[in-house]
């Protein structure tokens, strides 16, 4: 018995040590090993010498170690099968259908704001704008303070603004305004710029509100910049976004951080005049406000009002989106349902 057990050991080393090599020694192997007159049948032939009492262990070891020659035995069989399917292929021989359809990539779609904000970017680019970015994370001073706002202001609310906890002089931009103010800081004239850029306002979230939306403000100054090239610009603007017979207006109105300010309407472009749901029967749709930039601002930018003059304006991209594509839910923006998202295949 313990001759025996010592020779297991050994053809298990021996298996072991053994590198997988070509067909012809593999089935010298099965030979040696599994075949009729290969080790492991002579093996199970000596059961009959061993003792009673010793046939349960002897057994156990034995068919551990038959199970170890085979398993060799496998994965040499199947690494050489893999070694000349690969070769095969390589040769395009037989046994390769070369005509199968490749694995599917799936392609995703660019969300709808994306789409939308690439194309405002794009448009205002031609005219000569680039692109500002800044942190979305502000202090009071570049959010409200350089922007004439007020101590008491009610946009500083805390029911309107995220502050943050740890540090109160901290909190989550409300407009991309505080991005034209940084470039405004830089001194560096004259300024042309859009900023697109997410937004914060703490809001109870429906179909017409979000804690979030994305904004794309613009602001141009130069000495002699007026109000008729913000109403030219923006005029150039909405016909490229939404088509040359689009029409617009302009309401007087107010904003701390421009005078004169104003709202711009364009022609509601679901009815074309008859009224419906999306203008509210008045025939028209708010899409932005703008204005010529508060003199005050400029001079906490540390820019001379008397030398320059310039515009600004914002919109939301939300906004516009929605109107562009009859969407009825800001919700269905941040809700990432791909059966919402899939639709929009648009190339911008
Ligand atoms: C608006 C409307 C009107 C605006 C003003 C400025 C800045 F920094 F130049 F003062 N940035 N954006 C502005 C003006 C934004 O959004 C409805």
């Amino acid at each position: 018995m313990e001759k025996l057990l010592e020779q297991i050991a050994q053809y298990k080393e021996e298996i072991v040590a053994i590198e997988p090599n070509g067909a012809a020694e593999l089935e010298d192997y099965r030979i040696k090993f599994l075949g009729t007159k290969g080790i492991v049948k002579a093996l199970f032939s000596q059961m009959k010498q061993v003792s009673n009492d010793q046939k349960k262990e002897f057994g156990a070891v034995l068919n551990e170690f038959k199970q170890l020659a085979e398993e060799k035995y496998e994965a040499w069989k199947s690494a050489l099968s893999g070694d000349e399917a690969l070769a095969a292929t390589a040769k395009g021989e037989a046994g390769f259908d070369w005509t199968l359809p490749g694995d599917p990539l799936p392609l995703g779609s660019r969300h709808p704001i994306s789409l939308v904000r690439n194309e405002i970017v794009s448009i205002f680019r031609r005219l000569g704008f680039s692109v500002a970015e800044g942190p979305e994370i502000e202090d009071d001073w570049h959010n409200f303070t350089a922007l004439n706002l007020p101590e008491n202001h009610p946009a500083r609310d805390m029911q309107d603004t995220f502050y943050l906890n740890q540090t109160p002089d901290w909190l989550l931009r409300t407009h991309t305004s505080n991005v034209q103010v940084r470039e405004m800081q830089k001194n560096k004239l004259p300024i042309r710029i859009v900023c697109p850029g997410r937004v914060y306002r703490n809001e109870t979230i429906s179909a017409r509100a979000h804690c979030f939306f994305h904004q794309v403000e613009g602001l141009y100054i130069d000495e002699q910049v007026s109000f008729a090239d913000l109403k030219q610009t923006l005029y150039f603007f909405v016909q490229e976004l939404f088509g040359r017979d689009v029409k617009i207006r302009f309401r007087p109105s107010y904003f701390p951080f421009t005078e004169p300010s104003a709202e711009m309407d364009i022609s509601c472009l679901l009815c074309e005049g008859k009224g419906c749901n999306v203008c509210k029967q008045t025939t028209w749709v708010e899409i932005l406000g703008c204005g010529m930039v508060h003199p005050k601002v400029l001079e906490n930018c540390g820019i001379d009002p008397n030398k320059y003059t310039g515009y600004a304006f914002g919109m939301g991209i939300e906004r516009i989106t929605m109107l562009k594509y009859q969407i009825n839910d800001l919700r269905l923006f941040s809700e990432n349902d791909v059966r919402f998202l899939q639709q929009f295949k648009a190339s911008f």
